[in-house]
């Protein structure tokens, strides 16, 4: 049949369909999607009903063809990278299984909890139905769950078991990995969490905080506690040093109460918190600035009437995404606290937490980076479109390349900052090791965190416009990825904390950066297949050597004004080590070499590159203002 006659034969149908719409038909010429095959377009059945004068569309018949929809398969199972790079590093059966039987539980269980925490977010009840002031943050039934699975799982108590020595973080965050994007932002309170329990650890886990350390690092449901992190005040979350208003109050008995106003604060819900605030001294007075601030350990308890001791919850915050979790606007009015660190030292203090933090939220990046394309990938096998599955498109295939070159990238960047954790935290670290985990977790952080949202966004647009429907549950991973380079750091301050720390080490960051890149390279020297990577970040990793001892003797102004590209390329470049060195592997497979080939195609050190063309020099400044600030002209 022409498509002209298709067309006419409809808008008869269509009018058919107006007379015939008062008749009530039998339901049994409905049909499911399941009983279609997909890219079925006649069926017998439908043929008859046509043929028997039947219209199509009509108020009982909405057609036979519905779209398949993308199924979430054990996503351990599904997982070509993540299981070699674990035979390659961690190959202990145990390891697997409980991977494996964990992956069956997320996609089976799991990930329809994650979905009911979305459509059921918290909500704050003030009042009580008498009046009286209670602040209950109302959770659904699945966050609660949540919380169980997580201390069953071990999800926290990993990484501090040990069990695995140096590789217990990268087996505790693998697991967090094939969680996150099921886990209705679970991992948030989680990574709090596992910073709250670390920051304990190093402090020194002795009163009044020995009980909190045991209750957060537990596997029994009942005992399991979450931290928060309130470090955010009105001011904002980035400047803490000159944000932060909270006074605490030394009371006789030597613990403290904190008066203030916390701003954006995460999964509100939590069983205590660490903080920030300036002890005031007899006369009231508090020193300013950075060294004005010590660390607070606080429980969050109700009183015998049922309200917060010393908090108020004065409104949950109205997000693009993360709405799963309850984030709040508290004020503090006299919470009882303890001082955990030496007065001044509390931003020296937190780092530790923010360091834990700023891990998780890149293997959250890279886990949802996977997840969009483990789903689009499994579209692509049930999709028909201009008469084949778009797997069988190659264009789109190659869309779904990139993406995946994107995601293999993160994945082992992620992990190796993992590793060096794990190293560090097993007490085996070197110097270098040290060095390298300083310097990589600014980086991973923010260049994660930007690749999520692109990768996101492009495994949307696999779908089609269903990727735009709300109930796919497909929007809310691109609205969840994009806090991930907002919160714990945006971009540039991460940024600026990379020349922060490079500055503070006197360079030594940077030695052992190079250093190890090189000693990645010089085990891929005689693989022949991957010589254009090599030479690629060989020559990337001199330009980038270039550029760092030019920029010594340049000005503050022009490093913070290469800040961002200079964490561009050093992730880059690292990056590309690493998929050179895991394509060298004897396990590897030849999409290792592939993606490492591709990978180090692109711009490994823009920071060279922009700086040729000027991006850093003195003139630049005031142009860049000027185009961002003009003005229409009149006339
Ligand atoms: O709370 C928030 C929302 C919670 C949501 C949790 C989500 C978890 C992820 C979930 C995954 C699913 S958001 C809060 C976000 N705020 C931040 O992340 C702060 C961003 N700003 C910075 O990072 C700044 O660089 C500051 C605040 C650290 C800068 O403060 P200062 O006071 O100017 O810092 P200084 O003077 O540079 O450093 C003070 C001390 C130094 O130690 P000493 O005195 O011994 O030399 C530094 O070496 O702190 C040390 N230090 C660090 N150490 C500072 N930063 C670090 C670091 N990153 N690592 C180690």
């Amino acid at each position: 049949m022409s498509v002209v006659s298709a067309l006419l034969n409809r808008r008869v149908a269509r009018g058919c369909g107006r007379l015939w719409s008062g008749v009530p038909r039998p339901l049994t010429h409905i049909r499911s999607a399941s009983v279609a095959e997909p890219g079925t377009r006649r069926s017998d059945e439908e043929q008859l009903w046509e043929a028997a004068g039947h219209p199509l569309f009509t108020r009982a018949r909405i057609g036979s063809f519905f779209q398949e929809k993308a199924v979430l398969k054990n996503p351990f199972l599904e997982d070509a990278l993540l299981q070699g790079y674990l035979r390659r590093h961690l190959p202990q059966e145990v390891v697997f299984s409980d991977l494996c039987a964990f992956g069956e539980r997320v996609a089976k269980e799991v990930d329809g909890w994650g979905r009911e925490c979305e459509v059921n977010p918290p909500r704050l009840v003030h009042f009580d139905p008498w009046g009286r002031r209670v602040d209950h943050i109302v959770t659904s039934e699945a966050w609660r769950r949540m919380k169980d699975l997580s201390a069953q799982e071990g999800l926290v108590a990993i990484g501090y078991e040990r069990s695995f020595g140096e590789w217990s973080r990268v087996y505790q965050m693998s697991k967090l990995y094939i969680y996150c994007p099921s886990s209705g932002l679970y991992t948030c309170p989680l990574a709090m969490t596992d910073g709250a329990a670390k920051v304990i650890q190093s402090i020194g886990v002795s009163w009044p905080v020995e009980e909190a350390y045991s209750r957060l690092t537990t596997r029994q449901p009942e005992l399991f506690w979450t931290s928060g992190q309130w470090m955010t005040e009105r001011q904002g979350g980035s400047d803490v040093a000159s944000g932060t208003e909270t006074v605490a109050v030394p009371q006789t008995d030597g613990s403290y109460k904190l008066h203030g106003f916390k701003w954006f604060t995460s999964a509100t819900d939590a069983d205590m918190t660490l903080t920030l605030a300036r002890v005031q001294d007899r006369m009231g007075a508090t020193a300013p600035g950075s060294k004005g601030l010590s660390l607070f350990y606080a429980e969050v308890s109700r009183d015998e009437d049922g309200r917060l001791r010393g908090i108020e919850v004065q409104r949950l915050k109205d997000k693009l995404g993360t709405r799963q979790m309850p984030t709040a606007e508290l004020l503090l009015d006299g919470l009882p606290a303890h001082r955990l660190s030496d007065e001044g030292r509390g931003v020296a203090s937190i780092a530790n937490m923010l360091t834990i933090t700023r891990i998780h939220n890149s293997v959250s990046a890279a886990s949802t980076m996977r997840r969009v394309l483990q789903l689009a990938r499994d579209y692509a096998t049930r999709r028909t479109a201009f008469g084949k599955l778009l797997k069988d498109h190659p264009l789109h295939m190659q869309t779904l390349a990139r993406m995946e070159v994107e995601t293999r990238g993160a994945f082992l960047l992620v992990m190796d900052v993992c590793r060096l954790l794990g190293r560090e935290e097993s007490g085996i670290a070197t110097q270098l090791d040290t060095h390298l985990l300083r310097l990589l977790t600014p980086v991973v952080k923010l260049y994660t965190g930007k690749q999520a949202v692109a990768v996101v966004s492009e495994g949307l647009e696999s779908f089609g416009g269903q990727g735009y429907i709300e109930d796919t549950g497909l929007p809310g991973l691109l609205r969840d990825a994009q806090v991930l380079s907002i919160w714990e750091g945006t971009t540039n301050v991460l940024s600026l904390d990379v020349l922060r720390c490079v500055a503070r080490s006197s360079g030594m960051v940077l030695h052992a950066y190079f250093t190890h890149v090189k000693s990645l390279l010089a085990g891929a020297s005689s693989v022949s297949s991957l010589a254009p990577a090599v030479k690629a970040v060989d020559g990337s990793l001199s330009e980038l050597e270039e550029f760092v001892q030019g920029a010594a003797t340049r000005g503050q102004s022009y490093l913070e004004l290469a800040a961002r590209d200079l964490a561009y390329s050093l992730a880059r470049i690292y990056t590309g080590a690493l998929l050179i060195d895991h394509a060298c592997w004897k396990g590897a497979s030849p999409s290792d070499s592939y993606a490492a080939l591709r990978w180090c195609e692109r711009d490994l050190c823009p920071v060279a590159a922009k700086q040729k063309r000027g991006y850093y020099d003195s003139r630049t400044p005031p142009l860049d203002a000027a185009l961002v600030c003009d003005q229409p002209t009149e006339g």
